[in-house]
């Protein structure tokens, strides 16, 4: 017959494996882009401090659009990181921000962040709906290539600054 253990050690143990749970809680999820977004109608909403993870693939040409509120006098940066933040990505993202007409383009990146990552820092004069897309500057570039890899994954996010 093998030894009871004993209730002091079981006791033990529950202390231990309930202080390992309470120090590590699961890392946050950050959500994605829901497909179709190509068009501004079809924005996904971006939030400030909200960052979306997203993917320039299912097409030969994808594009990602998205909007965020802003008030006068905001000032924000805007990142579209890829290797920065998965070292498998394959995409060299180009960003556009445009005003809240949906037409006219306030700002637009492609590699001003770290290596070929888009980073802009902009002042809102106008409050409104503001719209972003995402794309790759291959696409970008030529209006015939096509850009289509699974591995074409970035990471957008709006922040203050
Ligand atoms: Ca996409
Ligand atoms: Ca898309």
């Amino acid at each position: 017959m093998p030894r009871p253990h004993s209730p002091l050690l079981l006791l033990a143990l529950s202390a231990v494996l309930a202080a390992c749970a309470d120090t590590q809680p699961p890392p946050p999820l950050t959500a994605s882009e829901t497909e179709p977004n190509d068009s501004a109608a079809a924005a996904n909403a971006l939030s400030i401090g909200t960052p979306l993870n997203g993917r320039i693939a299912g097409q030969p040409r994808d594009v990602d659009s998205f909007k965020f509120s802003a008030e006068a006098g905001a000032r924000l940066k805007l990142t579209v990181r890829s290797v920065g933040v998965d070292p498998q990505s394959t995409l060299d993202p180009y960003v556009e921000v445009r005003l809240p007409d949906g037409f006219t383009v306030l700002e637009h990146d492609d590699d001003g962040g770290a290596g070929l990552e888009s980073e802009l820092r902009f002042n809102v004069t106008q409050a409104g709906a503001y719209f972003v897309t995402v794309t790759s500057f291959k696409i970008h570039d030529d209006e015939r290539a096509s850009d289509d890899r699974a591995t074409n994954t970035y990471q957008i996010a709006l922040t203050r600054r």
